[in-house]
């Protein structure tokens, strides 16, 4: 596993960095899981800039990434990507997941963001199988990180046991 890449456990709504990355969905209006999470901890102002954002560019595609303010959160950004929905993998799931990734990392390079912290995008709501989707997290923001010297660093912040379990597993079999 690349170096600068962290796997740890825990809310991406109480991370310490300077932007996170929310599996959002395309019409950037909100939702369940780490979209509601960090749509509760943000506050209102955050919802508001999303909602002018759907007006003016009329949401966004899966596989591509918008930059917000953060409103109450203690980072000073949010990303949101739109993972793939999981169809049984034919429909060109990983490339569009791999898409949410690079275009999430390469916005935080833009903006030269130091530090990032990315959800297990699509695994939740979305169903991608958590392995495969483990794979291309990791496969992906290691390349990213070969590439650009932003982001700095990246952490992968798995909410449950089982997802740091597995994250944990894959960096290691990766190395
Ligand atoms: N911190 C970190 N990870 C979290 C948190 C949290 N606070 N809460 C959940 N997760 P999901 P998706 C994990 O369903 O599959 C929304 O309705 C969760 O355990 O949030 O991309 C959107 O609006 C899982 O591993 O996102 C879309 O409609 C991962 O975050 C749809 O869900 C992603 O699960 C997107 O579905």
């Amino acid at each position: 596993m690349h170096s600068r890449l962290r796997i740890i456990q825990g809310d991406i709504t109480r991370q310490q960095v300077d932007v996170i990355v929310n599996a959002a969905n395309s019409s950037l209006l909100g939702g369940g899981g780490v979209d509601g999470a960090i749509h509760r901890a943000a506050g209102p102002a955050l919802l508001a800039e999303c909602r002018q954002l759907a007006a003016s560019r009329g949401g966004c595609p899966t596989g591509e990434a918008v930059l917000t303010g953060a409103g109450n959160l203690p980072a000073r950004a949010v990303i949101h990507t739109v993972g793939p929905v999981w169809r049984g993998g034919g429909q060109g799931e990983a490339e569009l997941l791999a898409s949410a990734y690079n275009n999430s990392l390469q916005l935080a390079a833009e903006h030269r963001f130091a530090t990032i912290a990315f959800p297990a995008i699509s695994t939740g709501i979305y169903g991608y199988p958590k392995a495969a989707a483990a794979t291309i997290a990791l496969r992906t923001i290691s390349q990213f990180l070969q590439q650009h010297d932003y982001p700095q660093q990246v952490w992968l912040v798995c909410f449950d046991e089982e997802s740091y379990r597995l994250y944990r597993q894959h960096s290691e079999q990766a190395d």
